[in-house]
């Protein structure tokens, strides 16, 4: 596979490539190939791969099935999982069976029905670069822990020296008894409770067994936000306030009406979360339970490489998938300086308000995150709720998040409120005119409109 270094020789991480299920090759080896049987598409070998993938998209199962038997190349098109994911998806069924591929799930189909089709002369980077992620060499990925590493920190020390700081604690035992949760455990608890994996509700038991037997580029990363009132409750009575080191959370005022804030975390090595900011400018815990997470992380203004953003931050634009980032920006992500690190079990990280990450397991894990307002960071979160009421989320009747908030606040905690705004007053400084402003700036002197990363 000579010119497989066509798309994979800027490639710093290892992949370890195996050959295509179906002998797809990448494309770069049609160069020197005597024959491609993409001519065998007929007409439709004048279309881009791309664009034969999109029309793919719009068929049903049935026509899916009848395209993909009109010739080897339309079997290659045909057979592509991600189509076969969109139909199983489509169909949102609780009790679906997973038989370890999309497309065998699609077909409720066992090993034993599936025709072993070997397609020579097929190049497509499109078609095999999915396949080439999915065995991206993850042991390679952790470098030096440049996020720091504390055996244990008190409430004190962390309002004043950290909370603006990614940190992970080493030694600080929860007040939970969750610790001994693993699959499983939850497995006999809740096997047959519903859980969310992004795009699909399914059974924990379907989702294991998806989680022990895929082969996807950014495999389904089960994320519910339910689990401490699941039915059964067990997963609830061993979950009480976990941890005193991130002290007051003042989003606890909101009661009932506060927003979505913790989850349930499980996925196999390879899942994970692309890069993004905490909503609402929370902070956040994320306490590994079983299996490790490799963390990359960036300060809010740092936008991390091949990460693109939208001026107010509303849209977040990046590589498709994690394997995909890892390889073509990890090098640059170093030499600009990221922060990195590995989170075993037993650990727990700390996300401070507004700062980029990507999450990556390097292995089978349970996690629970959840989110928080520090007092360091009320006055971002007001500033938040009250200048970005577009992007405010997981919150459920609440009209006006912004006003709810203050005026809880203002009730109970009417101090910290009045310091919040102080620091939002001095942090937009006195108003200045705009020729004074760009003056300012470009002198680099030191004068901020707001918080930094707004
Ligand atoms: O565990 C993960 O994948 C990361 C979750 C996350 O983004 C967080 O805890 O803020
Ligand atoms: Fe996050």
């Amino acid at each position: 596979m000579v010119f497989c270094c066509l798309i994979t020789s800027f490639i710093m991480v290892k992949f370890i490539n195996p050959p295509h299920p179906l002998g797809i090759k990448p494309f770069g080896n049609a160069f020197l190939a005597c024959s491609n049987s993409r001519y065998n598409l007929g007409a439709l070998a004048s279309l881009s791969d791309e664009l034969l993938l999109e029309i793919c998209g719009f068929f049903s199962l049935t026509h899916l099935l009848h395209f993909g038997s009109l010739s080897k190349a339309c079997y290659a098109f045909g057979s592509a999982e991600e189509l076969w994911k969109n139909l199983v998806v489509r169909k949102a069924q609780s009790d679906c069976i997973w038989r370890g591929s999309w497309r065998k799930t699609a077909l409720n189909m066992t090993d034993a029905e599936v025709a072993h089709i070997h397609i020579d002369n097929f190049y497509s980077d499109i078609l095999y670069r999915p396949y080439m992620n999915a065995f991206i060499d993850l042991s390679g990925l952790p470098r030096d822990d440049t996020i720091p590493r504390l055996s244990n920190l008190s409430q004190d020390e962390f309002s004043t020296k950290w909370s603006n700081q990614p940190f992970i604690l080493t030694e600080v035992v929860p007040k939970w008894s969750a610790s001994h949760w693993d699959i499983d455990y939850l497995l006999e608890k809740h096997g047959d409770h519903i859980f969310r994996a992004e795009c699909v509700d399914w059974k924990l038991r379907t989702y294991i067994d998806y989680l022990r037997n895929n082969q996807d580029e950014s495999p389904l990363y089960l994320f519910d936000k339910g689990f401490v009132e699941k039915e059964g409750g067990t997963l609830g009575d061993d979950y009480q306030s976990p941890y005193e080191v991130f002290g007051r959370d003042y989003f606890e005022i909101l009661g009932a009406d506060r927003p979505d804030y913790r989850w349930l975390i499980i996925g196999p090595a390879r899942s994970g979360s692309t890069f993004h900011k905490d909503p609402n400018g929370t902070s956040a815990w994320n306490a590994v339970i079983t299996g490790a997470k490799f963390w990359i992380m960036f300060p809010p203004n740092q936008t991390p490489p091949g990460v693109f953003v939208t001026p107010d931050e509303a849209e977040v634009t990046s590589p498709s998938s994690i394997a995909e980032w890892v390889s073509g920006f990890l090098p640059e992500a170093r030499r600009t300086g990221c922060l990195e690190g590995v989170c075993h079990a037993g650990e727990i990280l700390h996300v401070p308000s507004g700062w980029w990450h990507l999450v990556v397991n390097l292995s089978e894990s349970i996690a629970i995150t959840q989110n928080f307002v520090p007092e360091a960071h009320l006055p971002k979160v007001l500033s938040f709720l009250k200048n970005k009421p577009d992007q405010i989320s997981g919150f459920k009747d609440c009209k006006d998040a912004y006003e709810e908030f203050e005026k809880q606040l203002e009730h109970n905690f009417p101090e910290e409120l009045a310091r919040a705004k102080g620091k939002i007053t001095a942090s937009r400084g006195p108003k200045k005119h705009k020729w004074n402003q760009l003056r300012a700036s470009e002198t680099s002197m030191s004068f901020s409109f707001g918080f930094a990363d707004e």
